[in-house]
């Protein structure tokens, strides 16, 4: 899932996709990159974002779906508010991702009402004040039953399991502790039945671990997206499309030689 933030203050690249055209161009190179799915949001949810206005992330977001479609790869649209869900849906998204897992009112029936499919996140607390202090009792059983929470709060407004994947959420309210312990765990959360979603992609941990600003993260968005895929995650919400992908065939490719030595001549052969 390759990230189209269409936005001025994005933690990474805000600014940088910030007009329709800036946007879609993006979009698309992201596509050539190898892309199989593309998340459109208007709204930063970086730690101590302010909230964005309904008109102002409909100005932002609804023109690049728009032209979007057709592109060849389902649009997301990454958005908290009901409203534009449905706009984005009326104008060619065929995902919903929500930081809010459908929470707002009036968002469980936008998407039953639609064919679209849907990511569910946790997230604690809101973005103006989220890391301030991020608390758990126990993160990984916590999250995991407030995702299947969500799952069957959808179920019963009549969107099918079919349609919904998951997120942990990480860098949502947790402090690196509580992410890495979301990340050995995953597992557990792909145990619940649906697909899950990984967004790790330039994410203040990275930081941590390797002392590099938020655009100079790629080596380690890619190591992070593959072990996230090694533990289970079968969606990467990614802002470096070509070096993930590259990454990921490798690995499957070296990983086929492991499972199934015989692969190894057809590999040698190429
Ligand atoms: N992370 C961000 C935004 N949306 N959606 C899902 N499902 N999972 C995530 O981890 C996730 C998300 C934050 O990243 P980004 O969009 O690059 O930054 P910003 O919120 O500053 O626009």
């Amino acid at each position: 899932m390759g990230v189209v933030n269409v936005t001025p203050d994005s933690f990474s690249d805000g600014g940088r996709y910030a007009s329709t055209d800036a946007a879609i161009r993006h979009a698309e190179s992201l596509i050539a990159e190898g892309a199989d799915i593309l998340d459109v949001g208007g709204e930063s949810t970086r730690p101590g974002a302010a909230a964005v206005a309904l008109d102002e992330e409909r100005r932002r977001v609804l023109a690049v779906v728009e032209g979007l479609a057709g592109c060849g790869v389902p649009v997301s649209i990454d958005t908290r508010k009901p409203e534009l869900m449905r706009e984005a849906i009326a104008a060619g998204a065929s995902f919903v991702n929500d930081i809010s897992a459908l929470e707002s009112p009036g968002a469980l029936e936008v998407v039953a009402a639609s064919e679209a499919g849907v990511c569910l996140m946790h997230k604690q607390g809101e973005p103006q004040d989220m890391q301030q202090h991020p608390q758990y009792d126990d993160v990984v059983r916590e999250v995991r039953d407030y995702l299947a929470s969500r799952i069957e709060a959808a179920r019963s407004a009549g969107i099918a399991r079919e349609r919904v994947a998951i997120d942990p959420g990480f860098g949502f309210g947790k402090t690196y502790e509580h992410n890495l312990a979301l990340l050995h765990a995953l597992p557990e959360l792909a145990a619940l039945g649906v697909p899950v979603i990984a967004g790790l992609s330039r994410k203040a941990m990275l930081g941590r671990i390797t002392g590099r600003p938020a655009n100079d993260r790629v080596y380690a968005s890619v190591a992070a997206a593959l072990f996230g895929a090694h533990r289970g995650a079968q969606i990467l919400r990614v802002h470096d499309v070509l070096a993930t992908r590259d990454a990921l065939a490798v690995w499957s490719a070296l990983q086929g030689t492991i499972d199934s030595p015989g692969s190894l001549q057809s590999i040698q052969r190429k």
